[in-house]
């Protein structure tokens, strides 16, 4: 697969970012949803932001206070053996089996505008700030699917209650309109399809398992883009594969001649993040015509090896033009990149795998 990797990547990193909370740094500005409006190019940044610890063996977990409007800070010592902090991420109870008690620092959603598509400037403030009970510990990783005039962002709300899916409108990237939750937990990495297809809304889901099961992309559809039914399994891990330990949908489906393209991500069991490709049928999108076997991009740059949590390249959207697709993704959970790659080139790859199977 021929990339084209912007030489001045990483385009934003956090060094670009200045906080909005006093005593707080910015650690992260990665992993942002896409869009198109007017004459500008806009990133919807997850900007992960963390208190300062002066002190190394103190580890500090933020959380919203929804009455007080503000944060509150937690301090764990490291000394502490009832809790793991071996994932610079999370905060982990040893006696909890899996997942986490907390997290290290709080996202939210803020604004990087660019007419060029490779100099952005960052809003002074955040477009969306976590404003509810399912926001305690932050959102993340957004996604925006413009439907008409109206551009749909859905990302992960994060607090002790799990991690689920909600859904605001806006038309303008100044105000939103609250959607409320479209996915209960534990469920990630959801993509709205830009259309109806056959009078119906569709969208890619990752549920999160945790008696049996893996963490495979499923898909639903609904009539308002808010009450989601007819789950179906839509592909699964490959155990031993680059996508063997987790996969979830990455950029917004895009519409082809040979079917629905999704690009999506793929981790190993221990956590290094690739991008593949699968098509589905055009007029029924739970039918997979053909999978990548490859991936079509693997971190290989120092930007996308090394940072708060290395070796991860995390696409949540794109903008097309033409064949080309130009690819906004985050690097190593840190900083935002851009490349470009060619449709025709993804579809010729699926279409060898189609007539092989
Ligand atoms: C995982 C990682 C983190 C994220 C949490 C909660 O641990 O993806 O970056 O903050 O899940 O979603």
């Amino acid at each position: 697969m021929n990339i084209y990797r912007y030489p001045k990547n990483p385009l934003i990193t956090p060094l670009d970012v200045p906080p909005l909370h006093e005593g707080f740094e910015v650690i992260g500005a990665f992993n942002a949803g896409v869009a198109k409006y007017q004459d500008e190019t806009i990133l919807l940044l997850r900007v992960a932001e963390r208190p300062i610890s002066e002190d190394p063996m103190i580890v500090k977990a933020p959380i919203y206070n929804i009455e007080k409007q503000s944060l509150d800070i937690l301090e764990f010592n490291k000394s502490n053996k009832e809790y793991d902090f071996e994932d610079p991420r999370t905060i982990r109870r040893k006696d909890k089996l899996q997942g986490f008690s907390y997290l290290t620092s709080l996202s939210y959603i803020r604004i990087a505008r660019s007419k060029d598509g490779h100099r952005f400037t960052i809003d002074k403030d955040a477009f969306i700030c976590p404003f509810n009970r399912y926001q305690t510990f932050g959102i993340e990783d957004a996604r925006c699917t413009q439907i008409g005039d109206t551009y749909y962002i859905n990302f992960s709300s994060v607090s002790e209650m799990g991690v689920c899916d909600s859904l605001v409108a806006t038309k303008d990237f100044v105000t939103y309109q609250d959607l409320g939750n479209i996915f209960a937990p534990e469920n990630k990495d959801v993509l709205l399809f830009p259309e109806k297809i056959n009078g119906k809304y569709y969208a890619l889901h990752r549920p999160s398992l945790k008696s049996i099961g893996n963490h495979d992309i499923w898909i639903a559809s609904s009539p308002d883009l808010l009450a989601w039914g007819d789950h179906h399994h839509l592909i699964g891990i490959r155990p031993g594969s680059w996508d063997g330990g987790r996969i979830g949908g990455g950029l917004v489906p895009i519409k082809t001649e040979k079917g629905w393209l999704e690009i999506y991500h793929g981790a190993t069991e221990d956590h290094r993040y690739c991008m593949g490709a699968v098509l589905l049928d055009l007029d029924d999108p739970t039918k997979v015509i053909a999978r990548t076997i490859d991936p079509i991009m693997e971190p290989e740059e120092d930007y996308e090896k090394e940072g708060f949590f290395g070796e991860v390249v995390f696409g949540c959207g794109g903008i097309i033009e033409g064949d080309k697709l130009i690819m906004y993704y985050g690097v190593a959970d840190t900083s935002m990149a851009a490349c470009e790659l060619s449709i025709s080139e993804i579809l010729d790859q699926l279409e060898k795998r189609r007539t092989e199977k």
